[in-house]
C-alpha cells in the first residue's frame, strides 16, 4: 500500500485548490456523525450511495487505515480519492487480496483477448505458484506490462489503438497515473520508462 499512498499524496499536492476543497467536502459528507473520522459503516454507506460499491470491500478499508485504528482520518482518505480517480480496484484472483502495490497479470488475458477480464495475482500467489491458469500464460508485473503495452499500442493499427489504450488505462499503478492514457495517446514519440 505504501507505493500507492505516496502516489496519492503526490497527486493530491498537485490538485488545484478547488479540487482540494471538494476532497474536504467529500470527507465531511462521508463523516455522517461529524466526529472527524470515517467509520467502516460511513465508508460503505458513502461509496454505495455514490455508485462506487465496488470499492466497499472491507479489505480496501483496512488497507486505507494506515494506523489500524479502525477509522479513516482525512490523510488516509486521500488514498481513497486516488483509487476512485484511477478506478483501481484489483484483487488477487487466487487469494482475493486487494492489490495495492506491485502485482502480476497474465499478459494474454490483459492484452490479447478483449472478451476476458484481466487475471491478476499478488506476488505471494504468483511466486508461490498457488494458482491455476491456462498453460501458456505469461505473467508480467504491472510496471513491465505498462511498458510492454506501450510498444504494443504503438504497433497496433490505428483503429485498434484505442482499445489497447483502454487496457493500458487499467494499469493505473503509480506510473499509470502519471502517464495516463490520454498522455500516452498524444506523446507517442517520447519514451515513458
Ligand atoms: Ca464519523
Ligand atoms: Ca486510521
Ligand atoms: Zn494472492
Ligand atoms: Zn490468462
Amino acid at each position: 500500500m505504501e507505493g500507492i499512498r505516496q502516489a496519492a499524496v503526490a497527486y493530491y499536492e498537485h490538485l488545484p485548490e478547488e479540487k482540494k476543497k471538494s476532497a474536504e467536502d467529500s470527507f465531511k459528507a462521508m463523516d455522517k456523525n461529524g466526529d472527524g473520522k470515517i467509520s467502516l459503516r460511513e465508508y460503505v454507506d458513502y461509496l454505495t450511495n455514490s455508485n462506487n460499491a465496488v470499492f466497499t470491500h472491507p479489505k480496501i478499508f483496512r488497507a486505507l487505515d494506515k494506523d489500524n485504528n479502525g477509522s479513516l482520518d482525512f490523510g488516509e482518505t486521500i488514498v481513497l480519492y486516488y483509487i476512485l480517480f484511477s478506478r483501481r480496484a484489483l484483487f488477487c484472483k487466487c487469494c482475493d487480496t486487494f492489490l495495492a502495490d506491485v502485482y502480476f497479470s497474465c499478459f494474454q488475458c490483459f492484452c490479447l483477448d478483449e472478451s476476458t477480464s484481466t487475471y491478476d495475482l499478488c506476488c505471494a500467489c504468483y511466486g508461490g505458484k498457488r494458482f491455476t491458469h491456462h498453460d501458456d500464460a505469461i505473467f508480467w508485473d504491472n510496471y513491465t506490462l505498462l511498458s510492454q503495452s506501450r510498444s504494443l499500442a504503438l504497433k497496433a493499427p490505428e483503429q485498434n489503438r484505442r482499445n489497447v489504450l483502454k487496457k493500458i488505462a487499467m494499469i493505473v499503478q503509480v506510473t499509470g497515473i502519471v502517464v495516463g492514457s490520454a498522455a500516452l495517446a498524444s506523446s507517442s514519440s517520447c519514451s515513458i520508462m
